[in-house]
């Protein structure tokens, strides 16, 4: 049919006689091919997809490799962020507005828990994530990073530390506070050794925040490696040298929402979101350098390439790459018994893909033993819920926080491997 329509306008253009007749005529040649044209189909009789949504859980999905229960475990989290587990099997939740939920025996505690900063709430910006210190059960230490307002017009990115008795948190203070940073996002996670890593994002827009990445005199867009009272690492990569802060410890980032140790080596991996397209999973060596915005592989919202280098010789390169971008929030690397075939995957929240609504999903990395990317699937792809936080529990099951004003916490266990 495009054929015919396609010949026949060209010989009309041939002929070059007036618009108004031209329309005529192929009008009139136009009938015939609708005359031909195949019965009309009762739309109303075909099966229409109907997606599931999360309201319809308990549900079993597919995946590649087992058929697994999604179960939701507390709703009503109001755009939930991060989430810690405490030695007992109870959890603590940080919802964006600056609250910190408790999840006592299975049960979400309705009013939250006392003790919390003030934050500064407003789109991007609020309370994030919370991590327990490495020797909890001895000291009942508590991290939160957050949204801190500096005076009417001004935020930063904070790190507070308080005890919290299993009611309320005593004596929470800042014990690091960054250079001023619009709605930066930030995540935290202890090293083995003690230590403590955490993202500064906020490098956002060319000419505006982005170049913050490349100077060693803001914090924006660096992972920071401090010890667990807050202060400098002593054996920082830029430590002494001039025009950097002390905690640096690898730069050119944009904005991180996730980071984890991969088991298999005990290299620090992130990701980072890039504007459109490009978004980044890295290994973090201390001293090197990302990159943003110097090279990219992202588009300006509006289109344009963000710069004509997607790389270049001195600067790291990801070892996945997300094009289009799926806004990845929250990164695991899965340990556990219970999904074998999972073992060593990277695991990445997803809030949308490629700025279309209803499209994010659980994304689930496959690497070799060298870290190298072998396979990507997505799951839970069809609630199409924004995935903030994924953990793996101490009940080696995978835990994930929807990002929503009505969030939910779900659970994923396996029902059976899927037959081969
Ligand atoms: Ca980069």
């Amino acid at each position: 049919m495009l054929l015919h329509q396609y010949s026949v306008t060209t010989a009309v253009t041939f002929f070059s006689i007036t618009a108004s007749l031209k329309s005529l005529l192929f009008l009139l040649l136009m009938i015939p091919v609708f005359v031909v044209a195949q019965p009309a189909i009762d739309t109303d009789l075909i099966p229409r997809y109907s997606r599931p949504t999360i309201d319809d859980l308990p549900m079993i999905l597919d995946t590649d490799e087992y058929e697994i229960l999604v179960e939701v475990v507390a709703s009503g989290l109001e755009n939930p962020w991060g989430m810690a587990f405490l030695p007992d099997g109870d959890m603590l939740i940080t919802e964006r507005d600056g609250h910190v939920r408790l999840l006592r025996d299975g049960v979400l505690e309705p009013d939250p828990i006392p003790g919390t900063p003030e934050v500064h709430t407003m789109q991007l910006s609020g309370l994030m994530d919370i991590a327990l210190h490495p020797e909890y059960e001895k000291n009942g230490l508590i991290y939160l990073t957050y949204n801190k307002p500096l005076g009417e017009r001004e935020e930063t990115i904070a790190l507070a530390r308080g005890r919290f008795d299993g009611n309320g948190f005593q004596d929470m203070r800042d014990i690091f506070v960054s250079t001023p940073n619009h709605a930066g996002g930030s995540r935290i996670v202890f090293a083995p050794d003690g230590s403590l890593f955490m993202t500064v994002g906020g490098a956002y827009t060319v000419g505006r925040t982005a170049e913050r990445a490349q100077d060693g005199s803001w914090h924006s867009g660096k992972v920071l490696h401090l010890l667990d009272d807050g202060s400098p690492f002593p054996g920082n990569p830029f430590s002494g040298q001039a025009g950097y802060h002390a905690e640096v410890y690898s730069m050119g980032h944009r904005n991180q929402h996730g980071l984890a140790f991969y088991p298999l080596t005990g290299e620090l991996w992130a990701h980072e979101h890039a504007p459109q397209g490009g978004d980044e999973l890295n290994i973090i060596k201390p001293g090197a350098n990302y990159g943003w915005p110097i090279v990219s592989y992202s588009r300006r919202y509006d289109g344009p390439r963000i710069t004509q280098q997607p790389w270049q010789e001195e600067f790291e390169q990801p070892v996945v790459l997300w094009l289009p971008s799926i806004a990845p929030s929250g990164l695991m690397f899965y340990t556990g018994e219970k999904f074998p075939a999972w073992k060593n995957h990277a695991f990445v929240g997803s809030m949308r893909v490629g700025r279309i609504l209803r499209t994010g999903h659980l994304e689930r990395i496959v690497l070799n033993e060298n870290g190298e990317e072998t396979a990507r699937e997505w799951i839970l792809e069809e609630l199409g819920e924004r995935i903030r936080d994924v953990k793996q529990g101490p009940d080696e099951l995978i835990y994930v926080l929807t990002e929503t004003a009505d969030g939910m916490l779900l659970r994923l266990s396996p029902v059976a491997p899927v037959e081969e």
